[in-house]
């Protein structure tokens, strides 16, 4: 029989197959000093999470069985998908006792929680909510931040109002043919899928890494004509209508055009191919949103933190999204993420600073 001091005492974090719970609860265990409430964050996350599933999967339903309108079969008023998505979250972080602020896409303000409460949770409850009528992926993105004084300090607007390096865990979920939950807590970014038969998260993305090129590019293309000269460029550049030879960094070989177009118009959507495939997605500033379209706090922030965790990069154009200081809650950025030579090309575009 094998010595036993041959067996590891505590299974691997990383382990395919290890449950979104034992990889939670194993990364406190390595953390010294952990308190436990930040594993209880993420769990009473993930029960909202599987408790927004269910009432996605059962979206197309919702005409058939009359429970859409204005009321449903027993006369109550029936929510949007994205409202009650919004008040699950809001329920389950409230009970978990640990949430001292929210941000939500859905609400105008930040809401106080939990007064001595340590995080701070900032989240797009339904993301791509306009494509759910086409049955197309939909997801939830998220961001916790720590609070800096819980015991001195009321939460307030300032706790949110936090670069995005100093995140604590971002996620998202993908509802498509399988519901993906993609976590990070600074410790790579690793994939969960839900078997629904039980209703548990299991890790089958371990240590996700973006590949450092890909050979997808995804952006709206029918902005084009409000894009900057420079952008306008980077496009017929990566969809090979003008030949020029680019290398990513000093000695790299070039990247070769022209690449294929893919675009869902839902943001977990397209950034969770990017992530596994590699390639770059855009949503870049245009005449008509001069800010670009996509929020810092809680698309850009949690995305830039997931994909670098990823061995990927998120720039605005010129500078790291995660060193963004931000000034408002809703506040909107541009965002490049994906592949480390893809989007430092879209950068050399943007800047003007071309590696020779
Ligand atoms: P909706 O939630 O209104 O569907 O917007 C989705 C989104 O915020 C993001 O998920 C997409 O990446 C982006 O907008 C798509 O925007 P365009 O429709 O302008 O391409």
């Amino acid at each position: 029989m094998a010595e036993s001091s041959s067996i590891p005492s505590i299974r691997p974090a990383h382990v395919v197959g290890t449950t979104l719970r034992e990889h939670v609860l194993q990364d406190m265990h390595a953390a010294p000093g952990a308190t436990g409430e930040f594993t209880s964050l993420l769990n009473h996350i993930s029960l909202a999470i599987r408790i927004i599933n269910s009432r996605v999967r059962a979206a197309g339903l919702a005409g058939l069985l009359g429970y859409t309108g204005e009321t449903n079969v027993q006369g109550e008023a029936v929510q949007k998908l994205d409202a009650f998505s919004n008040e699950v979250l809001l329920n389950v972080l409230d009970r978990s006792g640990h949430c001292g602020l929210i941000g939500s896409e859905e609400l105008d303000d930040a809401q106080i929680n939990n007064n001595h409460a340590k995080y701070v949770v900032l989240f797009d409850p339904l993301d791509g909510s306009s494509n759910i009528d086409t049955n197309v992926g939909i997801g939830t993105i998220f961001a916790v931040l720590r609070r800096s004084e819980p015991k001195l300090t009321r939460p307030n607007l300032a706790d949110a109002l936090r670069p995005g390096r100093e995140i604590v865990a971002a996620g998202y979920v993908l509802y498509g043919p399988s519901t993906v939950f993609v976590l990070s807590t600074g410790q790579g970014t690793h994939g969960f899928t839900l078997d629904p038969a039980i209703g548990e998260f299991f890790l089958s993305h371990p240590d996700i890494r973006v590949p450092a090129r890909g050979s997808c590019f995804s952006v709206n293309e029918g902005n084009f004509s409000r894009w900057s000269p420079e952008i306008q460029n980077w496009a017929r550049w990566i969809k090979g209508e003008d030949s020029t030879v680019i290398v990513p960094s000093e000695g790299a070989e070039p990247l070769k055009t022209p690449y294929g177009a893919r675009y869902v118009g839902s943001l977990v959507a397209d950034a969770h191919r990017t992530l596994i495939k590699g390639g770059i997605f855009a949503y870049p500033a245009d005449s008509k949103s001069k800010n670009g379209k996509l929020r810092l706090l809680y698309e850009a922030n949690p995305m830039a933190f997931l994909f670098e965790q990823a061995g990927g990069m998120a720039t605005n154009g010129k500078d790291r999204i995660l060193e963004i200081m931000p000034t408002e809650l809703h506040q909107r950025v541009p965002l490049v993420l994906g592949s480390r030579d893809d989007v430092s090309v879209f950068r050399q575009f943007v800047t003007g600073e071309r590696v020779k």
